[in-house]
């Protein structure tokens, strides 16, 4: 039942998969008796961050909060993996900074916008090409892509099985499992 405490940083597009992986991996270290925790848009938008949005300055609120109460996870001796989009490598690499070197992993879920475009589960893609919705990450608002990020995982390319495999085997290999 050890296990090294660490922010799991998943990144990526609306759509890519990131709350659906990182919830799919606790599933697997729960089995495995590990104290881990997501956050993610449904229990932090809501709550704690009821009320910011989505232009620039909002989001990186959204992160820099997002990053401290990971931060008090980290403390609690948890793993915690966060499932949002954090467009900006600037916002993420303060939230890197927050803790020791290896307490940060990023892993960035990479996704064509177009196979997140063919998805749209929310209708969200259709509504930002209308101009419905504004600000849309990958669509009129910025999406940087980590430069190196401590694992990618190609959620257009694998099954999220084979994705979450791929996050264990190299959770293993670098001894927090
Ligand atoms: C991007 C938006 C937007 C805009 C609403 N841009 O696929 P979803 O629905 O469930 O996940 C997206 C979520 C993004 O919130 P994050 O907190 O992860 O974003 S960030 O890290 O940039 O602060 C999407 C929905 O909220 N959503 N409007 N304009 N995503």
């Amino acid at each position: 039942n050890q296990h090294k405490s660490c922010i799991l940083w998943f990144t990526g597009l609306s759509g890519a998969g990131k709350s659906t992986l990182a919830n799919a991996l606790e599933h697997r270290l729960f089995e495995r008796g590990l104290n881990s925790y997501v956050l993610d848009g449904d229990n932090v938008r809501h709550g704690l961050n009821k009320g910011l949005g989505f232009g620039e300055e909002d989001r990186k609120e959204n992160i820099r909060r997002i990053g401290e109460v990971a931060k008090l996870f980290v403390d609690a001796g948890l793993i915690v993996c966060t499932a949002f989009i954090s467009p900006f490598a600037e916002d993420r690499n303060r939230v890197r900074a927050l803790v020791q070197e290896d307490e940060f992993v990023e892993i960035y879920v990479r996704c064509s916008l177009e196979a997140c475009e063919d998805r749209d589960p929310k209708g969200l893609y259709k509504k930002a090409r209308t101009g419905e919705i504004s600000n849309f990450t990958g669509i009129s608002s910025p999406y940087e892509e980590p430069l190196q990020p401590e694992l990618v995982v190609d959620s257009d390319q694998h099954s999220i099985e084979a994705c979450v495999n791929q996050m264990i085997t190299f959770l293993r290999e670098r001894n927090y499992l």
